[in-house]
């Protein structure tokens, strides 16, 4: 069998999406994500020019000779724009295998360790009574585990609060709430992280006295904090028993979790922006965090995640696979696939895509009692409709960035 088409689609029905698709010459399609939301472009460019004319005529059975070849041939490693690229091939890769085999991807990576994948969703608020609502919407979708995000008083903006979209007027460019919004230039939001630790342990207290102190509540920090602000933060938040305190501070300083370690017991999760295991390798061995954050399209694909969370295992470390909607229904779908396979998966994160981009990808994955599972089609399980992706040209949009009040750039 050989790699005889190869085409970067972008799609933007909700949101952009950068999908390869490959076929072959015996007509097996394969699909892999390459979304990176705000650069969508640049990963176009790095597959079109630089890894598109290397596939053809390969044999795409040899998905790790590939993934390594990509790796290694290109000489500049690492980074978010190659590792998506990569990524894309090699769930392409992974997909067309699964078809040609006849079975579903997870059935290739060792078959099914779980019934199904836990999976949270994203409640928010500006208010405590929105975020309430949310939480019971969510509750009443059968989510099992949710997300808690609110708003900061004195704050205008903030990350993860869906309803800002609508008042901004911009609802339908965040209709799926997810953070980018259309624009030829990124949203200026403000932050102040004294009053975001002062507000957040009462509106905990407040969740767990509404609604109970079993269901597993979670919480996104968002890179924001100093070293011992996480730390105080993570104390602080003790009482309410979180499943975890993520992206607590900018983890490129990955020494910065050791004094977080020594101060909390609240679980971390880390490494939705990491994009190799090398990004991982001395928080799994020092056992800082507690679950690997890294998502399929930003960690390389399928394969590498995989090494990784087989690395994490002897750690006791589990999954947390990123699950946004900037990551496409492809991304989503090879996430299941590979947490539905591993012995220490954790939790999987399902912000649920709008209609259109249902419309766009047809998906075989299921949703039921608050777990998740990628189906029993062959491959990924995901097909895209490419006169229904042509509807939807690329739109510019950018993630918003964060100035603190005497206009310091901060961390969004
Ligand atoms: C967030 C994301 O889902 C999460 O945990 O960190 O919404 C993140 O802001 C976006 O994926 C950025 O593109
Ligand atoms: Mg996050």
């Amino acid at each position: 069998m050989r790699i005889d088409k190869a085409e970067v689609i972008v799609t933007s029905p909700d949101r952009n999406f950068v999908t390869l698709r490959l076929t072959t010459d015996e007509g097996h399609v394969g699909l892999g994500d390459a979304t990176l939301n705000g650069r969508e472009l640049a990963v176009v460019a790095y597959l079109k020019e630089h890894v598109v004319p290397l596939l053809l005529g390969r044999d795409p059975a040899a998905i790790e000779d590939i993934w390594q070849f990509l790796y290694r041939g290109a000489y500049w490693r690492r980074g978010p724009v190659t590792m998506a690229a990569i990524a894309a091939v090699d769930m392409a890769l992974w997909d067309i295998k699964g078809k040609a085999a006849g079975m579903p991807v997870y059935q290739l990576l060792g078959g099914a360790s779980r019934k199904g994948l836990l999976a949270y969703g994203h409640a928010s608020g500006k208010t405590t009574d929105e975020l309430f609502d949310s939480v019971r919407a969510h509750l009443e979708q059968g989510y099992r585990a949710i997300r808690i995000q609110t708003g900061v008083p004195g704050l205008k903006a903030i990350y993860g609060i869906a309803s800002q979209g609508a008042d901004a007027g911009d609802a339908d460019v965040r209709y799926d709430h997810e953070p980018a919004r259309r624009g030829a230039l990124p949203v200026e939001e403000d932050w102040d992280t004294r009053a975001y630790l002062r507000h957040l342990p009462g509106v905990f207290e407040a969740v767990r006295n509404e609604f109970g102190p079993e269901i597993p509540l979670l919480h996104d920090g968002h890179h924001r904090m100093t070293p011992i602000q996480a730390a105080k933060l993570g104390r602080s938040l003790e009482p309410y028993d979180l499943f975890w305190l993520e992206d607590c501070t900018p983890a490129e300083n990955q020494e910065a979790l050791r004094l977080v370690r020594q101060h909390t017991t609240t679980p971390l999760a880390i490494g939705e922006i990491f994009n190799t295991v090398w990004d991982f390798k001395d928080i799994i061995r020092e056992q800082l965090i507690d679950y690997v954050r890294g998502a399929v399209t930003h960690m390389g694909g399928i394969s590498p995640l995989k090494k990784t969370l087989d690395y994490a295992a002897m750690y006791q470390i589990k999954s947390g696979m990123h699950g946004p909607t900037d990551i496409s229904p492809v991304g989503m779908a090879a996430a299941m696939h590979l947490g539905l396979a591993i012995h220490n998966f954790g939790i999987q994160e399902y912000m649920q895509h709008g209609a259109r981009t249902n419309e766009v990808f047809q998906q075989s994955f299921t949703w039921a009692d608050g777990m998740l599972h990628p189906g029993d089609q062959p491959g990924l399980g995901v097909t895209l409709d490419v006169d229904e992706a042509g509807k939807y040209p690329y739109a510019q949009a950018y993630l918003p960035y964060n100035r603190l009040h005497d206009g310091t750039m901060h961390d969004w």
